[in-house]
């Protein structure tokens, strides 16, 4: 089916909605210069990520581990919203239910605008201390101290879930309760293999909900996707946005 078609066919499904939940991952922040997990550029091939995203990397090379957050911060420090975070961030103003759920890390979503927001795998602008609790909001780039230490002399890590950590209860809550109730989930970006996040769509789907997909490529929810939109999601997002939000706005 021609992409217009599919586009139309999409815009409708949004047009339809009520209660909108969007599911988004690292080819969200492609366009905005931030390097995916898993693509050609991908991190994860310099940095082997199952190395350096993980509590035992930290606790056996705390200074590695920051050095990787410290350059991803650096790139990120550099990267605006695109136009797909522009579309989600005013999405939410126009649904009477509306939840963006971002595997991202990178903060680039809360830039653009989004408020009803839940980063469940955490953000790389926030340091935890396990030992204190202390949290704090950090944006030195580069970090002045690596790895940066807490005031009550224990190492801070980055704010982000690592691979074998659960999800936060609350973030993981609130993300599974707006999945079941949605009646429509556009996920955009994501290769959907990282679980438990790749099990949302699954779920809004197995409650009723229509399914729309934004990817570069199939992926492994492309089969229970009513429909999938192969292309960039800077492109596609404003074109599909266009064709539904209200001409007053
Ligand atoms: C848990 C934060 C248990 C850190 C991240 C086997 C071995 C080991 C582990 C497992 C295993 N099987 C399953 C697991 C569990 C594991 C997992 O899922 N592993 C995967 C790799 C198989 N999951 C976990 O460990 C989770 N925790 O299970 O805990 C537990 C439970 C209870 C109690 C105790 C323990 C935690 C997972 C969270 C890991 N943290 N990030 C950091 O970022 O530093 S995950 C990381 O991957 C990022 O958050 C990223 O967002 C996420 C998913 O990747 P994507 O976002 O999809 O990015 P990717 O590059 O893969 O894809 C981009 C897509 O965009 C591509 O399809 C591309 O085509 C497309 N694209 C590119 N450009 C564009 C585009 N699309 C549109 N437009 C473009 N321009
Ligand atoms: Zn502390």
């Amino acid at each position: 089916m021609a992409e217009e078609n599919l586009l139309n066919f999409a815009s409708k499904f949004l047009a339809e909605a009520r209660r909108v939940v969007v599911l988004t991952g690292a080819g969200v922040s492609a366009e905005s210069g931030v390097p995916t997990f898993r693509g050609k550029d991908g991190l994860w091939k310099r940095f082997r990520a199952e190395e350096l995203a993980t509590p035992e990397a930290f606790s056996r090379n705390p200074r590695l581990v920051w050095e990787w957050y410290d350059w991803r911060r650096q790139i990120i420090a550099r990267a605006k919203p695109n136009p797909a975070h522009q579309v989600i961030a005013e999405m939410e103003k126009y649904y009477p239910e509306f939840l963006l759920i971002t595997q991202n890390v990178d903060g680039l979503h809360l830039k653009a605008g989004s408020r009803r927001i839940v980063e469940i795998h955490g953000n790389l602008w926030r340091l935890r201390c396990d030992r204190c609790g202390r949290k704090i909001e950090n944006y030195e780039v580069p970090l002045k101290e690596i790895p940066p230490r807490c005031p009550c002399g224990s190492l801070y890590r980055p704010d982000v879930v690592w691979f074998g950590e659960p999800i936060p209860a609350d973030r993981f809550e609130a993300a599974w309760c707006a999945a079941r109730s949605c009646d429509l989930m556009l996920v955009a970006g994501t290769s959907a293999v990282v679980q438990p996040a790749a099990s949302l769509p699954v779920m809004a789907k197995s409650h009723g909900a229509r399914i729309v997909e934004v990817n570069l490529e199939p992926t492994p929810i492309t089969g229970i996707a009513d429909v999938s939109l192969f292309g960039r999601a800077g492109e596609i997002l404003p074109k599909l946005w266009e064709k539904v939000k209200p001409k007053s706005a």
